[in-house]
């Protein structure tokens, strides 16, 4: 194969102007033969040449930046290339290797011909083994050979046997024999046997003879007897004349016939009817036989045209060139091969191509010809992958262009193309484009449809501008634009981060991007003459940012698992502080450790004495920071580039979950923070996985960019890349997996839709219906992953750092991801939002609101917009989808956070230290003992007396009705409800729950919890059944949350952590999770049971509608409600939202 493809380049580098190969089977892969490239006179086809020199060549296309990483890959795989022993099957060949033989062949004289080197002594797929004696000078096949046995593969090629001797029967095994330029071997007279003895018919395993170079002028008759043979190769023999007698050999599937004088092939050929491969180079063939396209299985024809067009005078190349004369001396049935997988006309001067059947081409090079059109059929050849056109006379291409969907390589360099067809869009699989050397004015905006586009070659055209589109093609990691009459780049360019150098070569060709000779203005000289593109896109982002007008304040969301470093990187993000520099403010502060304790005593008693002020806005000193963030750390902050953030930097602890959807917002930025160090399959899904579930459920579509942090943990930057690698890898699984229960879902809805149109339930349909929208919207609507992994490190010099800061102020001004990122915002707004904060209070009543806004002069219709708008930018919360919120605006979203902290926190036991927190004796006037009752209570069932909650409030310093109005407002919240109080007081109230939080019951049902409903009076009444099943799990803190809900209609009821048991005015009811760890559930059941054998239709349908709002404010959610075909023909059954009304 290596001696081919060098013959191939002599060939082309004789000057042979005709060259023409019908070649190529696909297994060659990269041996395929390489368009030549011959220079020639013309300054065109110079240019061509070197044009041509900077295209990619396959298989070394691959990573033409050797990354860090991928150079350690090939360093492990140089070393499992070592490790694997001198006679490994891919060290030692057993074909004849060149540059070994002349000193094998001079070691082999001078050890005088008698010990016979073995140079391999590796076996053969099958087991047998295999000799190498090339070279050795033998002028007998030494005994000792002939004495072996189980010989599969013998190569004597290069030696100076006359003959074979008898005793080779011996090798009844043996496969493939190597013959190949042994001179003694010639054969003059016609009868001559000696060469090849009759004995070699007895090897019957015999698939391989070569027998090439041997300087025979006729080919031993006794070749034609081997019809097990398989693979013959005679070339580099100048027999003349190919025997018809070839055609005894119907097993032959290929056969190589290189430079053997033949000028024909006997029509007997195709008896050999398994023939793939024939190869004819350098042989002057004049015609080929009718009959060849019987040979259906043959794929190569290697060929050399040169005597087809004959003597090509000057004046018979202008009429051709000119198209007076119609170049048909290439045979028709070269294009009726329907095998033939590459064609290669390359240079044969051709004007005119017949339409062609060979249906099964896979390449088609017909550069260097003087074309303009191409026949029809070749636009319909389905399997072409590459397509070669340069260097021809094509002014423009045929919308068709775009049917040839397995293309990868369309090479168009050097015509005078003025446009490309839009449909070029289409060719998905494309990886490179060559448009060099034309006469494009644009590159069409479809372009964007070439997401595989690796290489992109539009040098030397009268490009104006490059289309914004190119930006989309984020495989690029090559486009060459020299040459045009370019003097701006597109801003986004930045987006080809695989477009890593400039103005390089890779090898010989052009690689990165390459800008030269254009009057480019934008990005300036000083920066585009560069060899790194970063400093080219640093430019452009910069510009993209200070071009962006209306740009607003960016909410940003940063979620993930408690203490993978969120708190840290935000320092660093925000304040450029390292985790060294902290530590040394640490050590400084040390020191004053003690006063700071004081001090932090001495507040909290000031504060119990001044204990109530009327003001909630004042707040007191806060408490030193704890290591764990307390449910939300808020923070504006704006980039040197002026690009503002409110970043919500949420703790991890699993304490805060519950109250994680209030600040969750579909708008944001969510940075998903996990620890890269730690990474890996096991811990995905608490890492990241369980992240995504939850803004899937909560926020479908948001815009998450993942950042992985403390690679200074991580081994070496390989281990970094590598975890990246996986991270990538795991997330499109778990995104995948997603969609496909999605999808999965979705096929099973229709199927029941199919079987409910029988039963003619028509609710029942309806809420099928509605689930089958809901999936099909979820499907639509995935969370969108941001490509690039952020890696940082918040260790001395903040690695990463910078880098992820510049890709999130680009997020920003990404106007896809964040639509209502950029707009011009009246001042009144602003004044609003002024008026609004000076305003005290935890939140202000729709009345005050429409108030305030009336005064700064926002008109009824606008109040939303502006609302909308305030909420987007982190200054106000407003739940506008929240039924009990909608109405209630928290102007200081601090305050609410604060007001959820002190319920919910995720370090308790330093808060409820009797001995250590004078709060509980003076404000909650506990004693030990009632303290630790009240504490009991709190952390096993939920409950909290008022003296608790007092405590727990205290830093709100609420008065009596401010602290009656927050007792009001915080069911709204969904979080916990609330217990009115006995007119009367009835003495201890330490015992007496003012308020429930469902998330802090650690109470588990027993398991007969059922049984005991069903049995409960009226005993002889069967309780109905409705069961809510949920194919993605229900999130954590929902169930807490219906139950929550209920409270406003029940009249008394227990609580477990999984259920609920509760009494209504005509009916109980038992609400109970299908598993007893919540985080796990996938349904609810819902028992109900009437005072009568009638349906219970209002409690059914109250508690329906309550579990229905609750679940509808998970928008990510999806529950099938399956129920008995009463209850839904009596429309009871709740599944849209609703206000609720408790009679019938
Ligand atoms: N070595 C190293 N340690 C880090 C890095 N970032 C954070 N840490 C440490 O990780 C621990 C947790 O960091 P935080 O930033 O508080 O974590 P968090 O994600 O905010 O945690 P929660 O607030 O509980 O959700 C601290 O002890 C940090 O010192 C880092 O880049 N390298
Ligand atoms: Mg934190």
């Amino acid at each position: 194969m290596r001696r081919e493809s060098r013959e191939n380049i002599q060939m082309t580098k004789n000057g042979s102007t005709i060259t023409c190969q019908l070649v190529t089977n696909t297994q060659r892969g990269s041996k395929s033969p390489s368009p030549t490239r011959a220079a020639s006179s013309s300054p065109k086809r110079a240019s061509s040449a070197k044009m041509s020199d900077s295209r990619p060549q396959s298989g070394k296309s691959k990573s033409p930046s050797p990354s860090r990483k991928s150079s350690a890959k090939s360093r492990s795989s140089s070393r499992k290339r070592d490790s694997v022993s001198p006679g490994g099957k891919k060290s030692k060949s057993p074909s004849p290797n060149r540059k070994g033989t002349s000193s094998a062949s001079s070691r082999g004289r001078s050890a005088g011909k008698k010990k016979v080197r073995v140079k391999s002594p590796s076996r053969t797929q099958s087991g047998l083994k295999i000799r190498d004696l090339s070279d050795q000078g033998l002028t007998a096949v030494p005994p000792n050979l002939l004495a072996e046995k189980d010989l599969g593969i013998v190569n004597l090629s290069g030696n100076n046997l006359k003959t074979l001797p008898p005793e080779i029967t011996r090798w009844d095994k043996l496969e493939k024999l190597d013959l190949s330029k042994n001179y003694g071997l010639r054969r003059t007279k016609a009868n001559d046997n000696t060469s090849l003895p009759q004995e070699i018919l007895t090897l019957v395993n015999l698939r391989e003879l070569i027998i090439s170079e041997c300087n025979l002028q006729r080919l031993p008759t006794i070749i034609w007897q081997m019809t097990n043979l398989h693979v013959l190769d005679v070339s580099r023999n100048k027999i003349n004349i190919l025997v018809p007698e070839v055609g005894n050999l119907s097993n032959l599937r290929k056969i190589n016939l290189k430079h053997t004088n033949i000028t024909s092939l006997p029509p007997e050929i195709v008896y050999c009817q398994d023939l793939e491969e024939i190869l004819l180079w350098g042989n002057k063939i004049s015609t080929l036989p009718e009959t060849l396209p019987e040979l259906l299985k043959l794929k190569t024809l290697g060929l050399n045209y040169r005597d087809f067009c004959g003597q090509m005078d000057a004046m018979r190349e202008k009429f051709l060139n000119t198209g007076q004369v119609k170049s048909d001396y290439i045979p028709q049935i070269v294009f009726d091969l329907p095998a033939l997988e590459s064609l290669d006309l390359e240079g044969t001067k051709i004007n005119n191509m017949p339409e062609t059947t060979n249906h099964g081409l896979r390449e088609l090079n017909l550069s260097r010809n003087f074309l303009n059109v191409l026949p029809r059929s070749v636009y319909n050849l389905n399997h072409l992958t590459l397509l070669n056109l340069s260097d021809n006379q094509f002014s423009s291409l045929p919308d068709e262009l775009g049917n040839l969907k397995s293309l990868t390589k369309l090479r168009l360099a050097n015509n005078q193309i003025h446009f490309l067809p839009l449909t070029i869009g289409n060719l998905k699989n494309l990886k490179e484009l060559d448009v060099s050397f034309n006469r494009l004015k644009r590159l069409p905006i479809n372009i964007k449809g070439l997401k595989n586009l690796k290489y992109l070659h539009a040098e030397k055209n009268d490009l104006t501008a490059v289309p914004d589109e190119i930006c989309e093609l984020v495989e690029l990691e090559t486009l060459n634009l020299t040459e045009n009459n370019i003097h701006t780049l597109p801003m986004r360019l930045h987006r080809l981060t695989k477009l890593k150098d400039a103005h390089v070569y890779d090898r010989y060709n052009k690689h990165g991007l390459w800008l030269y000779k254009n009057p480019l203005t934008t990005p300036p000289m000083e920066i585009w003459r560069t060899d790194k593109t970063e400093k080219i896109f640093d430019y452009l982002k910069k510009l993209a940012i200070i071009k962006t007008e209306n740009l607003q304040r960016q909410k940003m969301l940063v979620l993930g698992e408690s203490q993978c470093g969120k708190s840290t990187l935000m320092m660093g993000l925000v304040h450029g502080i390292s985790l060294s520099s902290m530590e040394e403010d640490d050590k400084g502060r040390k020191s004053k450790q003690e006063d700071m304790e004081d001090k932090r005593r001495k507040s909290y008693e000031s504060n119990i004495e001044n204990l109530v002020q009327e003001n909630g806005e004042n707040q007191p000193e806060s408490l030193p920071p704890t290591n764990k963030t307390e449910f939300i750390e808020q923070t504006i902050w704006k980039t040197e580039n002026m690009v503002e953030f409110v970043i919500n930097d949420f703790g991890g602890d699993d304490a805060y979950r519950i109250s994680y959807p209030l600040f969750l917002d579909a708008n944001a930025l969510v940075l998903l923070v996990y620890d890269h160090s730690e990474y890996s399959k096991e811990t995905h899904q608490t890492s990241i996985g369980q992240w995504l579930d939850l803004l899937s459920r909560y926020t479908p579509g948001v815009a998450i960019k993942l950042v992985g942090t403390k690679t200074d943990l991580c081994e070496d930057s390989f281990t970094v890349e590598e975890t990246e690698d996986l991270v990538q890898e795991l997330v499109q699984e778990h995104l995948e997996n997603y969609l496909g229960k999605l999808q999965m879902e979705l096929s099973n809805v229709e199927k029941d839709l199919k079987e409910a149109i029988s039963s003619s339930n028509e609710e029942y349909m309806t809420h099928l219906r509605n689930l089958k929208e809901k999936l099909e919207y979820l499907i639509s609507k995935p969370v969108k992953i941001i490509p690039e992994i952020a890696t940082v490190s918040s260790q001395e010099g903040l690695p990463g750092v910078s880098k992820l800061i510049n890709s999130i102020e680009l997020l920003a001004i990404d106007t896809e991801l964040f639509p209502h990122g950029q707009r011009c915002i009246p001042d009144l707004w602003n004044k609003l939002r002024a008026r609004l904060k000076r305003r005290s209070g935890y939140y202000l009543s729709w009345e005050v609101v429409e108030k305030v806004a009336s005064i700064s002069h926002i008109k009824e219709e606008s109040l939303e917009s502006a609302l909308q708008y305030l909420h987007d930018i982190g200054e106000v919360m407003w739940f506008k989808n929240n039924p009990g919120l909608s109405k209630i605006l928290f102007h200081k979203p601090r305050l609410l956070v604060d007001l959820i902290t002190s319920l919910y926190h995720h370090n308790f036991e330093e808060f409820f230290n009797y001995d250590e927190n004078k709060i509980f004796m003076s404000m909650g006037k506990f004693n030990k003992d009632t303290f630790n009752e009240a504490v009991e209570i709190f952390v096993k069932y939920g409950q909290i007396s008022r003296p608790l909650l007092s405590c727990l409030w205290f830093n709100h310093r609420l008065t009596d009705s401010k602290f009656t109005e927050l007792l009001e407002l915080m069911p709204y919240l969904d979080i916990c409800y609330t217990i009115p109080q006995p007119e009367v007081p009835t003495g201890n109230n330490i015992k007496l729950p003012l308020m429930v939080l469902p998330w802090y019951n650690k109470e588990m049902a027993e398991n007969d919890l059922v049984e005991d409903f069903e049995k409960s009076p009226p005993e002889n009444i069967k309780p109905i059944t409705l069961e809510y099943k949920f194919p993605l799990r229900l999130p954590m803190g929902v169930f807490e949350r219906i139950s929550a809900c209920l409270q406003d209609y029940v009249l008394s009821r227990i609580d477990w952590k999984n259920a609920v048991y509760a009494t209504l005015e005509d009916a109980n009811f038992l609400l109970l999770c299908s598993a007893s760890d919540l985080s796990s559930c996938d349904s609810i059941e819902l028992m109900i049971k009437g005072q009568s054998e009638s349906l219970p239709a209002s409690s059914i349908r109250t508690i329906s509608q309550i579990i229905a709002n609750t679940l509808l404010k998970v928008e990510g959610l999806v529950w099938k409600i399956k129920a008995p075909k009463d209850a839904w023909l009596n429309q009871v059954i709740q599944f849209k939202r609703k206000d609720i009304t408790t009679e019938e």
